[in-house]
């Protein structure tokens, strides 16, 4: 009786189960962690209401602000406190950035560990929506985040971006569940940010005369056209609220000692020999550079930093640390001083002795500090969290010594490189060679003791500028590419080779539905 009773159980379950169409699952990027399809679906519509519970307001509006782009509705969806529709909460018991969408045929909640998984979700179900166009199939998706920092940079010194062309390039890598966009706002080829007590780094260092034209490697001829821009403090405001709605939060970066010509030709004083330097005009790397000697320099540099913590909220803040040459230090009086002074036996550890003491009165500040990996030379505090660009091995090393990583090695997470073998049709670009599948396919991991591996906060790309001239050409290195990397960012364990092609097919639809531009070469089986 028992057997026959499960016999029947089994025959039902199988009857029910081909009698039930469920949808095929939705191709999301970055992969969740977990998807469940059910009967059914719920129809997104222009009008669809989405219920704020919680205080996610802003999360919500987004959300409405993107579907009625989508939509190309009169009216953004409407945010309310009561009724039907979309729900947005959040619950404690998931993780900060994770969530939960629950898609019913008759309601759809969105629940997050904070506002910013709410955000997250929001996100998913925003792919899904524009696959579907609004029918939305039932389903149960959790979700949370492999990486805490995840980061994309955006050079604005070699070529300057408007306001706006800022505010969409946070549109993009929030799309992407990235969390943090790292600002590089000043180098040799224009200071771009407000800074009230130093005006002339602004009137005079955010312009240079013209441009090399053709590669850095090969200086020849220039463009004889002055090229400048940079934002005043208003701006900035503007840009890191608008990017904290997107759960973005901006990290400035100010470099030092190294990639600061264009402060010293508004400040000769700043340097060593202190004779006048132009904004420079070429790309590479500089033997001008700020002198580590003298007392002024610190105080501008303090002065500066006080002006950006108070613009910027983010707890760490970026002092540049690379590719700064010992030329001019060797040669200089206040240099040699300071060394003897201090007991300092190289001009590495002088840079180390300029990086701690700016550490230091960041702390002050309540903030940290991050540095490129060349802020190990000198010496660098345990508490200093390391960008490792030179190689994966550098930020193994790092995080053996117990500080925080962030891993961007060169041959990976250069999206200024070019993205095919042959080059073919992609213009003139700084070199290198890095695809989708590269990136795709590449363990953040390798080499790490299983120790250091909680030291390994995050993963960034980086799009330096000096040959991407225009937002189209921007974003055209930065996708599709983003979208692997932020499979390593978000889905580190999640990643499948088989199925990424066909989800990619789908994430260009939804690149094409919000006009992003992207390279071809993957969709067109270059490598
Ligand atoms: C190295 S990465 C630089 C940048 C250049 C970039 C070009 C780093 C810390 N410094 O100044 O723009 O190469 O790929």
């Amino acid at each position: 009786m028992k057997r026959l009773f499960t016999m029947f159980m089994v025959l039902t379950m199988a009857l029910t189960i081909s009698a039930t169409s469920f949808a095929a699952e939705p191709h999301i990027i970055p992969q969740p962690s977990y998807i469940e399809m059910h009967e059914g679906e719920f129809l997104v519509t222009p009008k669809t209401k989405i219920v704020v519970y919680d205080d996610a307001w802003d999360a919500a509006e987004v959300f409405a602000a993107d579907m009625q782009m989508f939509f190309d509705s009169k009216k953004p969806m409407p945010c309310v406190k009561r009724g039907s529709g979309i729900k947005v909460r959040t619950d404690n018991n998931i993780p900060a950035e994770g969530y939960e969408l629950y898609v019913q045929s008759h309601e759809i909640f969105v629940t997050g560990g904070s506002e910013a998984g709410i955000f997250y979700g929001l996100q998913t179900l925003r792919q899904i929506i524009v696959a579907n166009n609004g029918a939305v199939p039932c389903c149960f998706i959790a979700d949370e985040p492999s990486f805490a920092y995840r980061g994309v940079h955006m050079d604005v010194c070699r070529h300057f971006f408007t306001v706006d062309e800022v505010k969409r390039y946070i549109d993009i890598i929030a799309a992407h569940k990235v969390n943090r966009l790292h600002w590089h706002l000043t180098d040799d080829q224009g200071w771009r940010i407000e800074i009230k007590r130093y005006p002339e780094l602004t009137t005079k260092g955010s312009m240079r005369k013209e441009t090399l034209i053709g590669h850095g490697l090969n200086p020849e001829q220039w463009d004889g056209t002055p090229y400048g821009g940079f934002y005043t403090q208003d701006e900035v405001r503007d840009i890191v609220a608008y990017a904290q709605k997107r759960c973005v939060t901006i990290i400035p970066e100010i470099e030092m000692p190294g990639h600061a010509q264009a402060a010293l030709h508004a400040y000769p004083w700043l340097g060593c020999h202190e004779q006048i330097v132009d904004v420079w005009t070429t790309w590479g790397v500089t033997p001008e550079v700020l002198c580590a000697g003298k007392e002024t320099t610190y105080e501008f540099l303090e002065n500066v930093l006080a002006e950006v913590v108070e613009l910027f909220p983010s707890e760490i803040i970026h002092i540049g640390g690379d590719e700064c040459p010992k030329d001019r230090w060797k040669e200089c009086e206040h240099c040699q001083a300071k060394m003897k002074a201090e007991g300092l036996e190289s001009e590495e550890e002088l840079q180390g002795y300029l990086v701690a003491r700016i550490e230091k009165y960041l702390n002050s500040k309540g903030r940290r500090i991050i540095g490129w990996d060349e802020i190990l030379e000198g010496g660098v505090t345990p508490t200093a969290t390391v960008m490792a660009w030179r190689g994966a091995k550098i930020g193994a090393y790092a995080a053996e010594r117990g500080n925080e990583v962030v891993m961007t090695p060169l041959p990976i997470c250069y999206f200024d490189f070019y993205q095919t073998e042959s080059r073919e049709g992609e213009g003139l670009r700084i070199g290198g060679h890095i695809n989708f599948e590269k990136v795709y396919g590449w363990d953040p991991y390798e080499g790490i003791t299983d120790e250091a591996r909680k030291n390994i906060i995050g993963v960034q790309c980086n799009v330096w500028s000096e040959y991407l001239k225009t937002m189209p050409m921007l974003e055209a290195q930065l996708l599709p590419r983003l979208a692997a990397m932020c499979e390593v960012q978000w889905a580190v364990d999640r990643r499948n080779e088989e199925t990424i092609r066909q989800k990619m097919e789908t994430f260009r639809k939804f690149y094409d539905a919000n006009g992003w531009n992207y390279a071809p070469y993957y969709f067109e089986g270059r490598r």
